[in-house]
C-alpha cells in the first residue's frame, strides 16, 4: 500500500471515530503511534470470531445490527462483550468502502445504518463479524435447565433463580445462553416473543404477550468462561 494512502486511512479513521470499529483492520495496517489510541494496538485474537451475521435488512428505517439484537437472534453464537466489530455488505464489500455513513459502528452498541442519512436514501444490507474474548470460544456449556412451566404468568428461566436452585452448576457470569422448547425447537423458531433472552438475565416468556395466550415450555443452557469449566469438568 502507498504510504500516503496508509497514513490517510489511519488518520481518517481517527477523525471519523471508526477506530473501535476498524480496530483489527487498523492493527493490521500498523498505524503509527499517535494515529491510533491505546485500545487499537491491543492484539486481537483472531481465533475467537463469530461468522458473518445479519439480524436485520435495510427495510423500514435502516439496517440495525445491534449487539442486543444479535445476542437474541443468534443465541450462543454472540458474546456480550465483543472486542471488535467488522461490517460488510451481503456481497462482501467492507463497510468502509460503500460510501454509506453509519449512526453507530462500535462494540458498545453495534452497527446501525439509517436509510434517510444516505445520499441514495437506502442503506446496503450489512452483516457483521464480532471478535470475542478468547474465553467465549474456549468456554463450556452447562446442561439444560427447565425450572418453570408456562402456567401462571409464563415460563421463567432466569439466571438468578437457576443459580440459586442449582448451586455451583451455573457460572456467576454466563457468556452465552440458548433456549429451546422441551421438545427441542429453538426458541426463535417458535413464534413466541420473549420478555428477556440474554446471558445476563436469562429467559422469560410471558403468556400475556403471546398471540395464543400461552408460551411453550422452554429449557435453557449457558456458556460459561474457561475458569468455571476447569472447576466443573462435568460441563463440556
Ligand atoms: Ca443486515
Ligand atoms: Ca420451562
Amino acid at each position: 500500500m502507498l504510504q500516503s494512502t496508509h497514513n490517510a486511512l489511519c488518520h481518517a479513521c481517527i477523525h471519523e471515530s471508526c477506530m473501535t470499529a476498524a480496530r483489527s483492520t487498523l492493527s493490521k495496517r500498523n498505524c503509527s503511534v499517535g494515529n491510533v489510541n491505546a485500545h487499537s494496538t491491543v492484539p486481537v485474537p483472531t481465533e475467537c470470531r463469530t461468522r458473518w451475521l445479519s439480524s436485520d435488512d435495510p427495510g423500514g428505517e435502516g439496517d440495525v445490527e445491534s449487539i442486543p439484537q444479535l445476542l437474541q437472534k443468534f443465541p450462543g453464537q454472540v458474546c456480550r462483550n465483543p472486542i471488535s466489530i467488522a461490517a460488510q455488505t451481503e456481497y462482501g464489500i467492507a463497510a468502509e468502502h460503500t460510501g454509506d455513513t453509519y449512526l453507530s459502528y462500535d462494540v458498545m452498541f453495534g452497527f446501525v445504518c439509517i436509510n434517510s442519512e444516505q445520499r441514495s436514501g437506502q442503506c446496503k444490507n450489512y452483516q457483521v463479524m464480532l471478535t470475542c474474548p478468547s474465553d467465549f470460544c474456549q468456554g463450556c456449556r452447562t446442561r439444560w435447565f427447565d425450572m418453570d412451566n408456562p402456567t401462571g404468568r409464563g415460563d421463567y428461566e432466569t439466571v438468578l433463580q437457576l443459580q440459586r436452585m442449582h448451586h455451583g452448576e451455573i457460572c456467576s457470569q454466563p457468556i452465552g445462553i440458548e433456549a429451546i422448547t422441551v421438545s427441542g425447537t429453538p426458541a426463535m423458531e417458535t413464534g413466541d416473543t420473549f420478555l428477556v433472552y440474554d446471558a445476563t438475565h436469562g429467559f422469560a416468556c410471558v403468556n400475556g404477550q403471546q398471540r395464543g395466550g400461552l408460551c411453550q415450555d422452554y429449557q435453557v443452557r449457558f456458556t460459561c468462561p474457561l475458569h468455571f469449566c476447569r472447576q466443573n469438568p462435568q460441563s463440556k
